[in-house]
């Protein structure tokens, strides 16, 4: 059953009585000179007005996200693969026949590219050794850091209409897209599906990005599903599945987990087979979204602005209000003294804060120099890795399985590192700003700004500004490029050895030739592997520390102007509290009349926004 004409009204009429209450608690955010809270009372609102209904895939890369929405659609339209893939945020909308819409940062679109184009540009495979065709792979690449999303339209189920569903890179993939997807997507988005993987059980990462990226983002309705479960049997997939879901339990209480394989079931709808097993799980998902779709979206849709606006509420209360009401308690005389005094305050807080900022980022610089000298170490093992397999495969082997065998050790390892060098970043920042914690609260209770900081959980949501500067593309090219180096370097070799064979015919003769060949082959091989890993690390190790230092000086320019942002907020309060109480002297029982009305209409916004809790 779809949603009814009763239904609809309900919502317009919901949606309409939210509105309003936040725009009253607007009018009188701007009566108490609150500017900020102003401001992120208009965000909600937008947000509220617009009728799209965004569901965000996410997951650690490799989880098997396009595979997964593939499967959703019984059809094979976004690429996939074991090595890192979707690289652009790629958006599903219901349409009559599938079509692919390039979307450009700076607003251009390009209208329906084929599949193929879509394929080759979103996942390009690396040429092997001809100029031209890497120069088009170069122009894909530079094509693609213009590109702000792609939008595919596909019809599928009715349900969906009016849901855009985003497939995302992996949450552990570069920067800027893991910050886009975390300060621009899930805050965005209405509902988000979040992948697992059943090889590997919840990870630190993934507890650390769930419960400071996305639970806190007020996400009205979460799905999570522990996909690759093919890869276990049943008893292995019940022990999984029982530690995920006491693992999810301690944050998100009540959260149902979905087993599902979306590759088997993705391959049956290919094939117009039923695996009926992985089918019937994959169902059981797929009847709980239709199910929320039709009767919850609205809902849902509602949810978050009320839960924003409540939090808006006890923060105009506990703000600007009281001390808009404890300036009036003095008299003028008192006020003039209290504003010398908050001056004075202010000041000492202000020091205080900045030298401790200071602190924290040489702290900051110091734990990137200890990062960048672990990343070395792994990286030079990284590179001694792959000659290893050099050296190892190359007698039986093909050039292409040598390829194949450098690429398979290397990208496992570089998950490895990817994980690796992503919690150490976020050991790092944690535990300097952990070190710094009580000195900034010191500062800001100085300031007269209150204990918590900023409110946010300092360690936990600051290090989201903090990404992993990772290799992956660049590898990637290095690896493939090394072994088209090696593919290079073998065919002007084997030429003369093929004349030689041919020339003099004798057995041994071949035997020398070629095992001589073949050392200077590898000689020459292991010469390129060495140059294309080993030099490459300094420079890895630039673009490390580059990103890092951007890091640094988010995190710090976020705490400044945050302390900057509150601190003015309340110097405005001051102000307008005392020009206000300097001309209302002889009536300070109106301004306080005025004050009381003012608590008295947030504590009936607040009220009004509950009421429609569920
Ligand atoms: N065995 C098994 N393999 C799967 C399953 N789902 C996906 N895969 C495979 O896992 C690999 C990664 O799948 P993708 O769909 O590219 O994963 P992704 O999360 O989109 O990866 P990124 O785009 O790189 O972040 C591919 O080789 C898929 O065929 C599954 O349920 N079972
Ligand atoms: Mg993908």
């Amino acid at each position: 059953m779809k949603t009814s004409h009763l239904d609809l009204l309900l919502f317009a009429e919901e949606r309409e009585r939210i509105r309003f209450l936040l725009q009253s608690l607007s009018e009188m955010a701007a009566q108490l000179d609150a500017a900020s809270i102003q401001q992120a009372l208009s965000a909600i609102r937008s947000n509220l007005d617009s009728d799209d209904f965004q569901i965000a895939v996410v997951g650690e890369f490799s989880r098997g996200k396009s595979t997964f929405i593939n499967a959703l659609m019984g059809a094979k339209i976004l690429p996939s693969s074991v090595a890192p893939t979707t690289t652009v945020l790629t958006e599903i909308v219901h349409g009559g026949a599938t079509e692919f819409l390039l979307c450009y940062r700076d607003g251009s679109e390009e209208a329906s590219i084929s599949a193929a184009e879509f394929n080759s540009l979103i996942a390009p495979v690396e040429p092997a050794d001809d100029d031209s065709e890497r120069r088009e792979f170069q122009q894909r690449l530079t094509q693609l850091q213009k590109i702000e999303r792609v939008v595919i339209r596909h019809p599928f189920g009715v349900e969906h209409q009016g849901v855009r569903l985003l497939d995302t890179p992996g949450t552990n993939d570069l920067d800027p897209m893991r910050e886009q997807i975390t300060f621009d997507i899930i805050p965005r988005s209405d509902a988000v599906v979040f992948l697992l993987s059943a090889r590997q059980a919840l990870t630190e990462t993934e507890m650390n990005f769930l419960r400071d990226r996305v639970l806190s983002a007020d996400i009205s309705k979460l799905f999570f599903v522990l996909n690759h479960s093919d890869r276990l049997n049943e008893s292995e997939l019940q022990e999984v599945t029982s530690v995920i879901s006491q693992r999810l339990a301690s944050i998100a209480p009540g959260a149902k987990l979905y087993s599902v394989s979306a590759r088997a079931v993705l391959r049956a709808r290919l094939q117009q087979q039923e695996d009926l097993e992985w089918e019937a799980r994959f169902r059981t998902f797929e009847e709980d979204l239709a199910h929320f779709l039709l009767f919850e979206r609205m809902d849902s849709k509602l949810t978050r602005p009320r839960m924003q606006g409540l939090r808006l509420c006890e923060q105009l209360i506990t703000g600007p209000l009281t001390c808009h009401k404890t300036l009036l308690g003095s008299d003028l005389p008192g006020l003039l003294a209290a504003e010398t005094e908050a001056n004075h305050r202010w000041k000492e807080g202000a020091t205080a804060f900045s030298s401790e900022i200071a602190r924290l980022r040489r702290n900051l610089e110091q734990g990137g120099r200890d990062i960048a000298l672990k990343l070395r170490g792994e990286l030079h093992k990284v590179a001694d890795v792959a000659i290893g397999v050099l050296r190892q495969g190359y007698k039986e082997l093909s050039s292409e399985q040598i390829q194949q065998r450098i690429e398979e050790e290397v990208a496992s390892l570089q998950r490895l590192l990817h994980v690796k060098l992503n919690d150490w970043q976020e050991a790092a920042m944690r535990s300097s700003l952990e070190s710094s914690h009580a000195q900034i609260s010191e500062a800001l209770i100085l300031s007269g700004l209150g204990p918590e900081i900023f409110g946010f959980k300092c360690s936990s949501e600051i290090a989201q500004t903090l990404e992993e500067p990772l290799l992956t593309g660049e590898h990637q090219f290095l690896i493939r490029a090394g072994a088209a180096a090696m593919g290079l370097i073998f065919i002007p070799i084997a030429f003369p050895f093929a004349i030689a064979t041919g020339w003099f015919g004798g057995g041994r003769i071949l035997d020398w030739l070629e095992n001589r060949r073949r050392e200077e082959m590898m000689a020459k091989v292991r010469l390129s592997l060495e140059e294309r890993y080993r030099s490459t690390i300094p420079n890895t190790l630039k673009r490390f520390e580059h990103a890092w230092a951007m890091k640094v000086s988010d995190v710090i320019q976020a705490l400044e102007a945050s302390f900057e942002g509150r601190l003015a907020d309340l110097k405005a309060v001051h102000t307008a509290s005392l020009a206000r109480i300097r001309a209302a002297e002889a009536d300070r029982a109106s301004e306080y009349a005025r004050l009381q009305s003012l608590e008295t209409r947030v504590g009936e916004v607040r009220h009004g926004l509950e009421r429609g809790r569920r």
